[in-house]
């Protein structure tokens, strides 16, 4: 693996929050305080999966099992190889307690084959087996094998270790009694590499880490990842497009590139792999964690809490952060995303008064009390503080609609005035004003939006200075009526707070920005517009037609506080984070040829909405 490749395999391995430090990195020496065994547990069906043990030393009590199943590897492997830290945070390593790290079916030291996001199975027999099938057949192993287990056990993960952490909730056995799925991906249709149907080019490079069988367990990576031989990402994508250029970069046996392609729509494919269908009757304790400023699965956490909210009757309680993907499970003391500052030592906090007393009632407890955490603990993005709702939205909101009006104004009430602007492949409003080249895309969630705003193909509509605090909460409807001179087209929405000229700059805000007037990002959200009335069957727009695309923002929590302004920004590129849509109807865009690709004029008219609901005071 090259110099360059190990790096970026070093930075996933960060992003996903597999701590692997040097030993001299944190003072608490696991070796001193745990034992590690690593054994491969048989499933129903045969194959081995490569599971690391982590036991306390100590055996004057029993201890739950904690445990995290990983596409990412439960490295490092090797009887005297230990992690430097274990388990979902600091405070559970210290407290004790059994901790496992499992390679999922496929991945690193264990057999099988490897599958994205694996259907969930309702009614498996015999031999058939999918990751809660795994999940079970593990657990009865761990429980009946491993020393001095209390016959508790807990799931934790984030993000693809957070959607193991989901499934593990369709295991259905009677040991797990609670699972903390954090950043979960939920459906990749919407989360990570398509956000409502509208390809995220910027996963681009990612597709090298999941498209790759292996052909035997093995402890070192089988995949390497495209050289761009370019820092400037916009400009690489953009000489690469149409997609089919991309294909020089990956072999023929990159089976998710190949699917990527393959099924461009809502089909059975991505259908049966959306686990939120499936979240019915779940009886372990749940808390979903999940960031505000999360780039890659923040669609994931709110809609799990969402469906096991409405058809169980578990505990379950969400946790929404000032952080970006995975922040929660490292401490940086001075908390920034990009650069906007929120706070001081956030994760810490949550780490021992959310996570470590989730999991030390539901596992060490013996007690019938019901655990003394909110069932929603929000942070409010604008006043930089924490809220806890008795349910998730807050049920005492109201609901406000404003119109995308005309000089620039959201407007109280509908017009027939309209906005238009000429949308052009060969220049596309680029998704952030940096020249990097992104693993996933990530500052984007909190970047400063100016340089879009003054572009002539980003519509901008904006409140006056406002007089008074302006609570948003929950997710954010925009339903817009828009026409394109064309038969394809894409349709972003961003809801944007514009900071007043006297606002301190943070030692996070870059050399070449200032606070004074930032449009800071709250929220965003593209529609594929071909997806505007079914995600499975697309469809091409009438050119010159009045047409309505609705779509949903997902969960704010942010106060604009006064002397702020609300804005919103409509575009139809966002570049190179999203592919290009050719903006001429084709039947799957991932085989759209150049001449495909055309510049078009669309219009957003007056009559367009964006309904969202406010707390008041
Ligand atoms: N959800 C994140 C991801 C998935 C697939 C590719 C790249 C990133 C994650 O697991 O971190």
């Amino acid at each position: 693996m090259k110099i360059f490749q190990f790096s970026l395999y070093c930075i996933l391995l960060l992003f996903v929050s597999m701590p692997v430090f040097s030993q001299s990195e944190t003072e608490y020496d696991v070796k001193a305080h745990y034992d590690k065994m690593e054994v491969d547990i048989e499933m129903r069906d045969g194959v081995k999966l490569h599971t690391t043990i982590y036991s306390p030393k100590d055996t004057s009590q029993k201890y739950p099992i904690l445990m995290q199943r990983t596409p990412y590897s439960s490295r490092p492997y090797g009887k005297t190889e230990f992690r430097s830290k274990i388990g979902p945070n600091e405070t559970m390593m210290k407290e004790g307690n059994i901790i496992v790290y499992q390679d999922v079916r496929g991945r690193w030291m264990s057999e099988g084959k490897y599958d994205n996001m694996r259907a969930f199975i309702p009614n498996k027999k015999g031999k058939q087996i999918d990751e809660a099938s795994d999940t079970y057949d593990t657990i009865e192993w761990l429980v009946k094998n491993v020393k001095n287990n209390n016959e508790r056990v807990g799931t934790w993960g984030i993000s693809y270790p957070g959607f193991y952490a989901t499934y593990s909730l369709l295991s259905g056995h009677p040991a797990l009694k609670a699972a903390s799925p954090q950043a979960s991906i939920s459906d990749f249709f919407f989360d990570d590499f398509h956000h409502n149907g509208a390809y995220l080019l910027s996963y681009w490079r990612a597709t090298s880490v999941f498209g790759y069988q292996k052909d035997k367990p093995t402890d070192s990576s089988w995949y390497s990842f495209p050289d761009l031989k370019t820092e400037d990402q916009y400009q690489f994508f953009l000489d690469n497009t149409p997609l089919t250029k991309l294909d020089t970069f990956y072999k023929k046996d990159n089976e998710f590139w190949q699917q990527l392609k393959d099924h461009p729509n809502y089909d059975e494919f991505w259908q049966s792999r959306g686990i939120i269908q499936h979240l019915k009757d779940i009886k372990p304790a749940v808390m979903i964690v999940g960031g505000l400023f999360d780039a890659e699965d923040l669609y994931g956490p709110f809609n799990i809490y969402k469906k096991i909210e409405e058809n169980s009757d578990n505990y379950n309680m969400l946790v929404y952060g000032p952080w970006s993907h995975g922040d929660w499970a490292r401490e940086t003391g001075r908390h920034s995303v990009g650069n906007v500052y929120f706070g001081d030592s956030l994760s810490t906090a949550f780490q021992k008064d959310y996570e470590t007393e989730f999991f030390n009632h539901f596992l060490k407890k013996k007690t019938k009390d019901m655990i003394r955490l909110p069932e929603a603990h929000v942070y409010d993005t604008g006043t930089r503080s924490w809220n806890d709702y008795a349910q998730w939205p807050p049920k005492t909101t109201v609901e406000k609609t404003w119109y995308l009006g005309d000089d620039q104004k959201l407007a109280e009430t509908a017009s027939d005035t309209k906005q238009e602007f000429i949308s052009d492949p060969k220049k596309p409003v680029p998704y952030n004003d940096e020249i990097k080249v992104v693993f996933t895309p990530r500052e984007y969630m909190s970047g400063d939006q100016r340089f879009a705003a003054r572009r002539p193909d980003v519509l901008v509509f904006e409140t006056d200075v406002l007089e008074n605090d302006l609570k948003m909460v929950g997710e954010i409807e925009a339903m817009l009526i828009v026409a394109t001179t064309g038969t394809a087209a894409d349709w972003v929405v961003k809801v944007v707070d514009v900071y007043p000229n006297d606002a301190e700059n943070y030692e996070e805000t870059m050399p070449h920005l200032k606070m004074g007037n930032y449009h800071m990002m709250v929220r965003s959200e593209i529609m594929r517009g071909r997806f505007r009335n079914s995600f499975t069957n697309p469809q091409p727009f009438e050119p010159n037609t009045k047409t309505e695309v609705n779509l949903t923002l997902q969960g704010v929590n942010h106060t604009f506080q006064k002397g702020h302004k609300v804005q919103i920004q409509i575009q139809s590129t966002w570049f190179p984070l999203i592919d290009l849509n050719p903006q001429t109807y084709v039947a799957n865009i991932f085989k759209a040829e150049e001449e495909d690709f055309k510049k078009q004029t669309h219009t957003v008219y007056g009559d367009s909405a964006i309904k969202f609901t406010i707390l008041e005071d």
